[in-house]
């Protein structure tokens, strides 16, 4: 059912310094960079390989205010790794597919994320205290098949 890892989130105080050493560490490419306002982040996706239905990223995190769950996160724990996420081929089946297996949902139906993606999160208390992320990946247009 998990195709690949999709990304890792990394939770920092600062987008734009956080870019700019990975850029520099690892020679990295940012390939998208949002602000999505549901989620409470302002985020930067840096491509590191193509894997089967997509890519595979870094996500660094940056909370757009303290109420927001990187925000939160942040405060208790500081800087590093916030979630794993996995690409699936269809988010609405794993989602069903987990919680049936007792695994708490945080979101009911899939949520908007970067990239045109469509995301769930699985609680962290019911994964080994890792929070996990569901990805689906859009279909990709004719052009790129
Ligand atoms: C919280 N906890 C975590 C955690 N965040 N454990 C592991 N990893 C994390 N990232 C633990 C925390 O230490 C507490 O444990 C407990 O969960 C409750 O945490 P809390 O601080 O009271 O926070 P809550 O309960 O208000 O919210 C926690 C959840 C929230 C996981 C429900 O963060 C959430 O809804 N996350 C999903 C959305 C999200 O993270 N969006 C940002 C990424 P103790 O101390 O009680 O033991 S957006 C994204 O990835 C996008 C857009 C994308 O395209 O990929
Ligand atoms: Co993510």
């Amino acid at each position: 059912m998990l195709l690949r890892i999709d990304h890792v989130g990394i939770a920092c105080e600062n987008l734009e310094e956080k870019i700019a050493f990975y850029r520099a560490a690892f020679g990295v490419t940012v390939v998208s960079q949002e602000v999505n306002e549901e989620q409470g982040v302002k985020e930067a996706m840096l491509h590191v390989a193509d894997g089967e239905g997509g890519g595979s990223y870094i996500q660094l995190l940056e909370p757009t205010g303290p109420d927001t769950p990187v925000g939160k996160f942040l405060a208790k724990r500081g800087e590093g790794l916030h979630h794993v996420a996995y690409g699936v081929t269809d988010v609405t089946k794993a989602m069903a597919a987990m919680g049936g297996a007792g695994v708490r949902l945080v979101d009911e139906h899939p949520r908007h994320g970067a990239m045109g993606t469509s995301i769930a999160f699985l609680h962290p208390k019911d994964v080994g205290g890792v929070l996990t992320e569901l990805v689906e990946s859009p279909a990709p247009r004719p052009e790129q098949t």
